[in-house]
């Protein structure tokens, strides 16, 4: 059960432009005016602006700068995803306390959130930088009972998932570069890192970590960085809402996935080829072994395999690799 302070504030995020009267709120909750009252300065501490006005009530003027489980749970249009919110305003990965708590019996569709992290990683051991207040770090726990080699779908069906949920929310449309990035005008604005629990050749749970630029600017981006990501904010001017875009992620995942358990994988395939900026470009895909193959990629397999034809005509599946564009 939430506390009183986590239900008055879901009440004044499900009333985003009315006041909410002491008397509305005691009832609904079953507490006192009084005990209304002190919650509310308890809120406007944590840096809530709460307007009050004698015999109208209260009513929500402004939120501080982080991530407030309570406003992505009054707005959240799902059954299971993202439910179960795991928050802290700081963490060294939420992909790591995940883990712990997958490990720990945690059911499916808990979502791990951070308003920064210390040691954000992404493929391979790289550093995933998550400056504080700025972006979404998330990581998704799953439990679905499928075999190892259908894992990478995940990801693809993930990356299909944001697009959409970007283009919803803020009107961008961005493309997926495979396996696991998005980009906008060659820029990268979200990393996806799959990853497993396995007991012999089935899944026991698999952690969908998601990083997403949303309200960084230049200068939060160490310069490095800066030359290849750009953030949502960057790109339309003005701050979005971080917990608006979390719930339709949510909320297009969670359809995917119960898509996709039951039909297969068939119609994720056709949205992320539509979606993909490497179909039909020559490309070049390095593995972890340092192995090259140079070819024109011709789309994905039914298991979310890259195909890249080389110039003598063969065909190369590409499991896991970075890729470079060359045309
Ligand atoms: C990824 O790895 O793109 C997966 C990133 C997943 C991050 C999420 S955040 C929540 C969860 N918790 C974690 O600890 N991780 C997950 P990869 O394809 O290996 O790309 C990593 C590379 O992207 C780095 O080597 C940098 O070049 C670049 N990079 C680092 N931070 C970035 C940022 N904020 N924006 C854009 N690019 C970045």
């Amino acid at each position: 059960m939430p506390s009183t302070k986590a239900r008055i504030l879901m009440m004044l995020f499900e009333h985003p432009h009315q006041f909410i009267s002491g008397q509305e709120m005691s009832d609904a909750i079953g507490c006192s005016r009084t005990a209304v009252w002190k919650q509310i300065k308890e809120l406007e501490k944590d840096g809530y602006r709460i307007e009050s006005i004698p015999k109208k009530g209260y009513r929500l003027k402004g939120t501080p700068n982080r991530i407030s489980p309570e406003e992505i749970l009054a707005g959240l249009k799902t059954e299971i995803f993202g439910r179960h919110i795991v928050y802290e305003p700081s963490m060294p990965s939420t992909q790591k306390r995940a883990h712990h708590l997958a490990e720990d019996g945690a059911p499916e569709g808990t979502l791990v959130i951070s308003d920064e992290q210390t040691e954000g990683r992404g493929r391979l051991g790289r550093t995933w930088h998550s400056p504080k207040g700025t972006g979404i770090w998330m990581s998704l726990i799953l439990r679905p009972k499928l075999s190892l080699n259908k894992i990478p779908q995940l990801t693809l069906m993930t990356a299909v998932a944001i697009v959409k949920a970007i283009k919803v929310v803020t009107g961008i449309e961005c493309q997926i570069k495979w396996p696991n990035d998005i980009f906008y005008n060659g820029k990268k604005l979200v990393g996806i890192l799959t990853e497993l629990q396995a007991e012999e050749n089935q899944a026991k749970a698999v952690i969908i970590g998601m990083g997403m630029n949303v309200n960084l600017t230049e200068q939060d981006l160490p310069d490095d960085i800066k030359k290849i990501a750009t953030s949502i904010q960057m790109i339309t001017g003005k701050p979005c809402s971080r917990a608006h875009l979390i719930q339709d992620i949510m909320k297009q995942m969670e359809s995917f996935y119960h898509f996709y358990l039951e039909d297969g994988f068939g119609l994720i395939k056709t949205l992320w080829e539509t979606y993909a900026m490497n179909i039909g470009r020559i490309i070049t895909a390095r593995n972890v072994n340092g192995q090259v193959v140079k070819g024109l990629a011709r789309g994905i397999n039914d298991e979310g395999v890259l195909l890249l034809e080389d110039q003598e005509g063969r065909i190369h599946r590409i499991y896991s690799a970075d890729i470079e564009f060359n045309g």
